[in-house]
């Protein structure tokens, strides 16, 4: 029987949060660590550990059928392979970055400088887009020094807390894209390794819709039920159950993590109590 070629971050920032995905997707492996190869137990998939710069390369060229990478990456690299889905971890920016205590109003402050980054196609495609000449030094690690050691004026780098500038003396003044980690695919997958994707989809789907979303359960005065069900829509549409207690029911649903304190704030002002959030093990839609 065939199987699904798939290529992860051997060590990184990806690698973790990769093998936590196909675990919670009930994918097996043995002995992890020790093998740059692998084959799963229970599933149709064999996993590749690579360099993340090499992933869109092997997908490209049909090596491996499928990768999860930084959005950023992709875009970088520019090769032929299709997005197949977001994945929700990894998150981060490509920022324009400048030494903190220089004056800053515009992007044409960028002009004729010298920016440091490991990025160059995608920040030359920036300002080539804004009509800005700005000199691109192409550094592969370490960025945030350019600066201090005169390489260059600026730096464009990823940034996900901020704590790397700011001990670099540096502050973020524009954001050139946001990246996430995100599952590619050759263009041209064999009609097998294609009927194998779709159940590992369907299977990822579940996991990152559960990650999205809670579980919430609330107490609710009868008079505000309408109001509390309008805020939460729910998968459907919310459960309803009479407390013991009369005139207050008892509300279930699902909310998105990222409304998640925006609808708790609306829900207390209607009048909930004893508002429980339970995260979700899987969710299929
Ligand atoms: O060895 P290999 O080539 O496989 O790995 P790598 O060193 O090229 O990549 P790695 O593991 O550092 O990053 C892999 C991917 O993680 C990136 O391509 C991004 O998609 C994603 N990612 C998410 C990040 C960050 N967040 C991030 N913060 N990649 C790098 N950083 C670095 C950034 O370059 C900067 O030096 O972290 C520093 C900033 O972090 P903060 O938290 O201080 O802002
Ligand atoms: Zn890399």
């Amino acid at each position: 029987m065939s199987k699904l070629k798939i290529a992860i971050q051997k060590s990184g920032r990806l690698s973790e949060k990769s093998l936590e995905l196909l675990k919670e997707c009930g994918i097996k492996f043995p002995d992890f660590k020790s093998k740059l190869k692998n084959s799963a137990t229970n599933f149709p998939l064999e996993i590749l550990f690579l360099r993340d710069d090499d992933i869109p390369k092997y997908v490209e060229q049909g090596i491996v059928d499928i990768g999860i990478i930084g959005e950023n990456e992709v875009l970088e690299q520019d090769k032929n392979v299709i997005v197949v889905r977001k994945l929700g971890f990894a998150n981060c920016r490509l920022s324009l970055a400048i030494p903190k205590e220089t004056d800053y109003s515009n992007l044409s402050f960028f002009k004729g400088k010298k920016i440091a980054t490991s990025y160059p196609t995608i920040v030359r495609n920036y300002f080539e887009n804004k009509n800005i000449f700005a000199e691109i030094v192409e550094i592969s690690g370490s960025v945030e020094i350019a600066p201090s050691i005169g390489l260059a004026d600026t730096i464009a780098d990823l940034v996900s807390s901020g704590s790397t500038l700011l001990h670099n003396g540096l502050k973020e003044v524009e954001e050139i894209l946001r990246s996430e980690a995100v599952l590619i695919s050759n263009e041209n997958l064999p009609a097998e390794s294609e009927i194998i994707l779709e159940s590992f989809l369907f299977r990822i789907q579940a996991v990152v819709n559960s990650r999205e979303n809670k579980y919430i359960l609330l107490n609710a005065p009868n008079e505000s039920l309408d109001q509390i069900i309008n805020i939460l829509p729910g998968m459907k549409s919310p459960t309803v159950l009479p407390l013991a207690e009369s005139g207050w029911s008892s509300v279930h649903s699902v909310v998105r993590e990222n409304e998640f304190w925006r609808i708790i704030d609306e829900l207390k002002k209607c009048g909930a109590e004893g508002i429980l959030v339970i995260p979700i093990e899987k969710m299929v839609l």
